[in-house]
């Protein structure tokens, strides 16, 4: 495989630092977010313009998420418990599990030499910020997961992130488009550390919270469950223009 694990230097100082931010939201659900607003609206430190302007803003505790921004590249780098996970390639493992006949325990080499596939496709946090044309190298799901058999009652799956208690969800419909992928390259360079490194989820019909980085875990399920900002409000189907984050 041509891929080989390079430190990109755009991020590379932003591993040690770790000021803590407290992203805006608008229009989203007042009872659901009534736990999470307790806290009282705080500064929006990297200064959006366009969020300045939007009617009813709401945050979320510093607590629960740490941004970086990435300068130049468009990215902010999101961590709800920092520090961020590390990935060893020589231990690290993905498991596929739960509505299964074979659960299947990947290494990072099995997982490369899997069927690979490329895509370019815009990137949109519901916060507001987005990156174009993000150049994606991955597995689709459908050839993830066909060694593991999922069973007839499958209708989901879970990903569970190396970092806890981050975790999210999809239905094996959405997980099936033609755009979703488990992504271990960005830009044509391994995933980086502050990127999820060694994978993370892409869907880019959903905003970014459905991007699991750092997955460690994908559990098949007979439904979908409430991922980390799904628990605090956001919606479970969080297509982009369509839903709680619009
Ligand atoms: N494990 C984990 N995955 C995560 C997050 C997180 O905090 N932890 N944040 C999500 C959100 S809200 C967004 S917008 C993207 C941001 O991706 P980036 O940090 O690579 O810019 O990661 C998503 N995946
Ligand atoms: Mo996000």
């Amino acid at each position: 495989m041509a891929v080989t694990f390079l430190a990109d230097p755009r991020l590379f100082g932003l591993v040690s630092g770790s000021d803590p931010a407290s992203p805006r939201q608008r229009h989203l659900g007042r009872r659901a977010f009534l736990g999470v607003v307790a806290t009282g609206v705080s500064a929006l430190w990297w200064g959006d313009a366009a969020w300045r302007g939007a009617g009813k803003l709401l945050s979320v505790p510093s607590s629960l998420q740490a941004a970086l921004p990435a300068p130049g590249t468009g990215w902010r780098i999101y961590s709800v418990n920092p520090p961020m996970p590390t990935f060893d390639r020589r231990s690290w493992r993905l498991r596929i599990e739960g509505l299964v006949e074979r659960p299947v325990e990947l290494t990072y080499d099995e997982l490369l030499a899997l069927p690979r596939s490329e895509q370019v496709s815009d990137f949109h946090c519901v916060t507001g910020w987005s990156v174009p044309d993000v150049r994606w190298t991955g597995v689709r799901f459908a050839e993830l997961l066909a060694p593991a058999r999922p069973s007839r009652a499958a209708r989901a799956l879970s990903f569970v992130s190396m970092e806890r208690p981050y975790v999210d969800s999809l239905t094996l419909d959405q997980a099936s488009r033609p755009d979703a992928m488990l992504a271990y390259a960005m830009d044509g360079l391994p995933l980086t550390r502050p990127h999820g490194a060694p994978v993370r989820v892409v869907m880019p019909a959903m905003y970014g919270y459905k991007g699991v980085k750092w997955v460690e875990r994908i559990v098949v399920e007979d439904r979908p469950t409430n991922g980390f900002w799904e628990q605090r409000g956001y919606d479970r189907n969080a297509w982009v223009g369509h839903s709680n984050g619009y």
